[in-house]
């Protein structure tokens, strides 16, 4: 983990900030409202930091048009302050313009605490023919987003399910139910892996390129949950300032913060002892076991297993 410029040790940082982008409808509010694990709407502060009555502008906020630079936070989890790209694809080139500077200056701020920490980038898999537009092509191609982790967050992923279906259906008469469930997961995965998203988005002439994906799906459900993205964006951290505001937003995930812990201790063994023989998976095995009531064993023996037939 790289370590920190005398200034950033001094500051503290209170609150992490997130930039979602994506197109309308992709559902970047659904995915906030589930990190802060509430249905209520935000509360949107301009850039002076006065609050906006969200009645008055309401139905454009609700059209997704509203200024990037504004802050939304949410009070059941004040720790996160979001900038929300608002379908870009929608706007003009001046948008996708203000857009670009916006980002720019903030992933270069000077003060941590007013730096954008992750950039969430949603892409819908509701229409696989149509996952790689014209707005991800620009945003990747152009966009300057520094050191500041890009996560690729591949949302409404059951709807592949359905095509994968319809296209092996013939296949699926006279088989168990458990077989037709392994193919047509098979299916899934070929059809996104035949979309190629994930290496257009990582093409080596792009500006930007995501340091992890993930794929959300039924977040419209009362009981998803967004614990996968906030796992890959703590890790995607190089900054433990960061990381550690990262996780005190999430106090009733000890999964997490165990996990941090251990990658913490083993970063700082590496460093004291160098490189070590073996890999994380089996720390964390080491360290859940004393935890076993939290199910965190059955968690990470998972990891483990697949690190030993490495
Ligand atoms: N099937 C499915 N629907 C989802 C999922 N996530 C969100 N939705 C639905 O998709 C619609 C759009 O979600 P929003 O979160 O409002 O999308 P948004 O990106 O904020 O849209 P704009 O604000 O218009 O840019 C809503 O009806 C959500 O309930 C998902 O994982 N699966
Ligand atoms: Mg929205």
């Amino acid at each position: 983990m790289a370590t920190l410029d005398a200034q950033e040790i001094r500051e503290i940082i209170e609150r992490f900030r997130v930039l979602i982008v994506g197109r309308a409808n992709a559902g970047k509010t659904t995915i906030l409202q589930k990190v802060c694990n509430t249905t209520d709407e935000p509360e949107i502060y301009d850039t002076k930091g006065r609050k906006i009555d969200t009645n008055v502008v309401q139905s454009s906020i609700k059209r997704g048009n509203h200024n990037i630079a504004n802050e939304m936070v949410f009070k059941s989890n004040p720790g996160f302050v979001f900038h929300d790209s608002c379908g870009f694809e929608a706007g003009s080139k001046d948008e996708f313009e203000d857009m670009k500077k916006f980002v720019s200056e903030r992933v270069h701020a000077k003060k941590l605490e007013e730096r954008i920490h992750a950039i969430w980038y949603c892409i819908p898999m509701d229409e696989p023919s149509r996952t790689f537009q014209l707005s991800e092509e620009k945003f990747f191609l152009e966009c300057d987003t520094g050191k500041v982790p890009v996560i690729a967050v591949f949302t409404k992923f059951e709807a592949l399910r359905p095509f994968a279906y319809g296209e092996i259906k013939k296949q699926l008469k006279d088989i168990s139910a458990e077989e037709r469930s392994k193919r047509i997961a098979q299916r899934v995965e070929e059809i996104f892996v035949n979309t190629r998203v994930y290496d257009r988005l990582c093409d080596s002439k792009n500006r930007t390129r995501p340091k992890f994906y993930v794929r959300l799906e039924n977040m419209n459900k009362p009981n998803a949950n967004c614990k996968v993205l906030l796992e890959r964006t703590t890790f995607a951290l190089d900054n433990e300032q960061l990381r550690l505001c990262l996780v005190s937003t999430q106090q009733s995930n000890l999964e997490l913060g165990i996990k941090c812990a251990v990658a913490t201790l083993v970063d700082r063994a590496h460093s004291l002892f160098g490189p070590l023989r073996i890999d994380y998976g089996v720390y964390q095995y080491d360290i859940a076991k004393w935890f076993s009531h939290l199910k965190l064993v059955r968690l990470w023996s998972t990891t483990l297993e697949r690190h030993k037939r490495r």
